[in-house]
């Protein structure tokens, strides 16, 4: 049983960059948030259908930042090279390329990005994952000795079926390694733009237990990172088939702590979203009055929610900035503020710059260094509202 404890407001596709001229059709959907009594899932009231957001247009890509590189790059090196691996939404293959493609196969619904990687040589299968496609795939190409998936798996609706799918697939000794932002992190962080379409699910480590228990699968070690604001890596294996690392009870007792498994803890966090809210438009319509440019650096889906919620617009951030080539030319969803590459608009007229991707604060700052030593600031909102 779902209880609601916060509602963003209605939203519109996260990843859904337009043109002027697809305004007229633009999807909004309410996006509430609430938890699940039994499972201590932190889980949208009613979820998007993921062809709406997953499909030929898909403009994420996972490759546009050194950090997720180097990250992607450095785990492939602790992988055994001859395992057979299946990676679960590859994107542009930012970690699959790391492999030879004899060993690793993977599946992407994102008909453009499972282009790509099958051109780079990788078997890949366009489709959403499910059990369905498991059996599909245990025909044609055998058990896997590792199944991978990066901020993919809290992308589905269905976990029981996307655990019984991976339960099918993998070898009898076989890894279920998988990373997903932590609940504990935003929780602390207050970084409640981690909540859009794509993210039905937000996960403790005590309710992927639950969940992949009810699945035959359970958490023997689990990895704290730092990437994507704090995400944890799960590692998962048959139940019985692995010892448990002490990590698994230490995050699951810090998140007890946390009281990740209580419904007034969320309630408190919805109080602290609210109030980030008006701190935030507070603090731009103040530099609107003192006349300094704010525009915003990368069009994150996680920005997507901050603006719709917050009601910013071109009138409090003049436009934004993004690498990647998918996204510059159109308009950011719901608030329609144009975007445009770096190279155009992040010049010196810029006073002050949102961090849309303020998970990149090292490298941003790293890459940066020119704009900070004339004064540029940035604004964020995690953990609190304030200038950087
Ligand atoms: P970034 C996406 O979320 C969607 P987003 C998805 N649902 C998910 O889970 C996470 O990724 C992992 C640009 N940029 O990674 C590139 C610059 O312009 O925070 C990206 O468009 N300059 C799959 O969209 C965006 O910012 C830079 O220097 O919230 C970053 O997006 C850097 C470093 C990035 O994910």
């Amino acid at each position: 049983m779902k209880k609601q404890f916060l509602d963003l407001g209605k939203q519109p596709i996260a990843n859904g960059f337009l043109y002027k001229e697809e305004i007229k059709d633009e999807f909004f959907f309410d996006l509430k948030v609430g938890f699940d009594e039994k499972t201590k899932l932190i889980t949208q009231m009613e979820y998007v259908d993921p062809p709406l957001m997953f499909n030929e247009n898909y403009s994420y890509r996972g490759s546009m930042s050194k950090t997720m590189r180097e990250h992607f790059k450095k785990l492939s090196q602790k992988f055994n090279r001859f395992t057979k691996i299946l990676e679960i939404g590859s994107n542009d293959g930012v970690f699959l390329k790391n492999f030879n493609p004899a060993y690793a196969i993977s599946v992407e619904p994102c008909t453009n990005f499972a282009k790509e990687t099958i051109e780079m040589g990788y078997t890949t299968y366009p489709k959403f994952w499910t059990m369905e496609l498991s059996e599909v795939i245990k025909k044609n190409e055998g058990k896997r000795g590792i199944i991978f998936a990066a901020n993919c798996i809290c992308h589905i609706p269905d976990l029981n079926d996307a655990f019984k799918a991976v339960e099918n697939l993998l070898d009898d000794e076989g890894m279920f390694i998988f990373e997903d932002p932590s609940l504990a992190e935003m929780i602390n962080n207050n970084s409640y733009d981690q909540i859009y379409d794509e993210h039905p699910h937000i996960f403790s480590v005590i309710a992927l237990d639950n969940i992949l228990q009810n699945n035959g699968l359970e958490i023997v070690k689990v990895k704290n990172l730092k990437v994507h604001g704090g995400s944890n890596r799960i590692y998962a294996m048959k139940i019985g088939k692995g010892n448990i690392h002490e990590s698994v009870e230490k995050n699951k007792s810090f998140e007890r702590i946390l009281g990740l498994d209580k419904l007034d803890t969320f309630k408190s966090f919805a109080d602290r979203v609210k109030q980030s809210k008006k701190d935030l438009v507070n603090l731009l319509k103040q530099c609107k009055k003192e006349n300094k440019k704010v525009i915003s650096y990368g069009a994150t889906s996680k920005s997507t929610t901050i603006f719709n919620y917050c009601g910013i617009g071109p009138d409090l951030i003049k436009y934004i900035t993004d690498t990647t080539p998918e996204k510059q030319g159109k308009l950011s969803p719901g608030m329609h503020i144009p975007i445009m590459s770096p190279e155009e608009g992040f010049n010196e007229s810029v006073n002050y710059a949102y961090l849309g991707a303020w998970n990149f604060i090292k490298e941003i700052s790293e890459k940066e260094l020119e704009y900070i030593k004339r004064g540029g600031k940035f604004i964020t909102h995690v953990p609190i509202v304030k200038f950087i």
